[in-house]
């Protein structure tokens, strides 16, 4: 006897949310909307972190204790520092005070 055959809907597969938020690479920072994102970041020792300007105004990036200071970015430009220490280090944009970070390096 014949068998119906069933028409089964095509399985569109679950929606897997691949579109994750662009996220910044491990060792950046984005400097977006008048804030460090990610604000607080943590990389090993002997880590080159690399901050990015995103926005249209001039931000620095600037070591509460000093050991690395930016000059100020302009739009797309970025600053690199070499983390060789472990130990934490907060940060502000000296024209904004009001932006701060932490980069929390591990031995
Ligand atoms: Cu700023």
């Amino acid at each position: 006897m014949p068998m119906p055959t069933m028409a089964m809907p095509a399985s569109t597969g679950t929606s897997t949310a691949t579109t994750a938020p662009v996220a910044v690479p491990g060792n950046a920072v984005a400097i977006e909307n008048f804030a460090f994102a990610p604000a607080a970041l943590t990389v090993r020792r002997g880590t080159t972190v690399t901050w990015v300007n995103r926005d249209e105004e001039p931000h620095t990036v600037v070591a509460g204790d000093s050991s690395f200071r930016s000059k100020a970015l302009g739009t797309g430009a970025s600053f690199a520092f070499t983390f060789t220490k472990a130990g934490s280090y907060g940060y502000v944009c000296t024209i904004h005070p009001f932006m701060h970070g932490t980069v929390v390096v591990t031995p």
